[in-house]
C-alpha cells in the first residue's frame, strides 16, 4: 500500500461520503462497496447511502458528462461502480418486511439503455413492498404490454433518460389505448428529462421526479384502486 493512500474506515462520515463522491467519478467498485458496507455498519440506513453517497456522486457525474469534462467510458465505469454500490443495498431496501402492496413491471423505453434510475425505482418498490418485474433496457411496445398481461400487473413503470426516447412512451400508452387495455394499469414514467407536463400529455396517470415519488406514489395509487372496490 503506498503512503498517501486513503483508509476510507478512518476517514469521518462526511469525509467518506465526499471520498464516495471522488471514487464514483473514478469508477473504483471496489472502494464504493467498501464506502457503503462502512457507512451500513456506522448505522446508516440503506436509503441515506443510496441518496446520499451514491446518487449525490452521480450527480457531479452527470454535470461533467454534460460539460464534456467526461466521456462515454468513464460514466461507464462510474455506472459500474453505482451498480456494485447499490447490489449491496438492494437486498437491505428489501427487508422491511412491507406486505405486499401490488405488481409492477417496469423498463426502459426503446433506444435507450440507461438503466440506473430504473433500478433504483426497482429497488425503493421492492423495498416498499412491491413485487417488480424488470424488463431491462430497450423495450419495444410489445416487451410491455405482454409482461403486463402475463404477469397481471397493477403498474406499468416506463424510464426514459433521452429527450429523443421519451416521446416512444406515448408509443406504449397508444397501443394500450388501442388494445382496449389502458384502464387496466396504472401508467408511472420517469427520468430526468421528463417532467409533469409531458407525464400529463403523453396520457401517463403520473409522472414520478424520483424512486421515492415512485414509491409514494404507487402506493397512494394502489390504496385508490383498493377504496374503489
Ligand atoms: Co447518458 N445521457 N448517454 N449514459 N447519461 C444522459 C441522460 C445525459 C443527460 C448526459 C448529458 O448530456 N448531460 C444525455 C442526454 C441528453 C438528452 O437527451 N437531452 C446522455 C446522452 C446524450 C447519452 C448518449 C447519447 C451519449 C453518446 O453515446 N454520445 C448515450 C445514449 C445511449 C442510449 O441510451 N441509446 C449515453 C450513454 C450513457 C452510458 C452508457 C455511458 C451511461 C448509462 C449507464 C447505465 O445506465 N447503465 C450514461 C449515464 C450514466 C448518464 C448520466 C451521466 C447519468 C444517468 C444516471 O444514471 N443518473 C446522465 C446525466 C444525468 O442524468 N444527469 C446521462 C442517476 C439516476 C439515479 O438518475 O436516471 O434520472 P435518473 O433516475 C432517477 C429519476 O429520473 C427517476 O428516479 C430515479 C431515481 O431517483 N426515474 C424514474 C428514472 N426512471 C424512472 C422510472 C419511473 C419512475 C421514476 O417509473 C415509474
Amino acid at each position: 500500500m503506498a503512503e498517501d493512500d486513503i483508509i476510507l474506515s478512518e476517514l469521518d462520515d462526511e469525509e467518506l461520503v465526499l471520498q464516495m463522491h471522488d471514487d464514483l467519478y473514478d469508477g473504483l467498485k471496489e472502494e464504493i462497496e467498501e464506502g457503503v458496507n462502512i457507512l451500513i455498519a456506522r448505522g446508516w440506513t440503506p436509503y441515506d447511502v443510496l441518496t446520499k453517497a451514491l446518487v449525490a456522486g452521480m450527480t457531479i457525474v452527470g454535470a461533467d458528462f454534460r460539460d464534456g469534462i467526461l466521456f462515454v467510458p468513464e460514466v461507464l465505469l462510474a455506472a459500474n461502480a453505482m451498480k456494485g454500490g447499490m447490489a449491496i443495498l438492494k437486498p437491505l431496501l428489501a427487508e422491511t418486511g412491507a406486505p405486499r402492496m401490488g405488481k409492477m413491471v417496469i423498463g426502459t423505453v426503446k433506444g435507450d439503455i440507461h438503466d440506473i434510475g430504473k433500478n433504483l425505482v426497482s429497488m425503493m418498490m421492492e423495498g416498499a413492498g412491491f413485487e417488480v418485474v424488470d424488463l431491462g433496457i430497450n423495450n419495444p411496445v410489445e416487451n410491455y404490454i405482454e409482461a403486463a398481461q402475463r404477469e397481471e400487473a397493477d403498474i406499468i413503470g416506463m424510464s426514459a433518460l433521452l429527450t429523443t426516447t421519451m416521446p416512444y412512451m406515448k408509443v406504449v400508452i397508444d397501443a394500450l389505448v388501442e388494445q382496449g387495455l389502458r384502464d387496466k394499469y396504472m401508467i408511472l414514467v420517469g427520468g430526468a428529462p421528463l417532467n409533469e407536463e409531458f407525464g400529463r400529455a403523453i396520457g401517463a396517470d403520473a409522472y414520478c421526479r424520483d424512486a421515492a415519488v415512485a414509491v409514494q406514489t404507487a402506493k397512494d395509487m394502489i390504496a385508490r384502486k383498493h377504496n374503489q372496490m
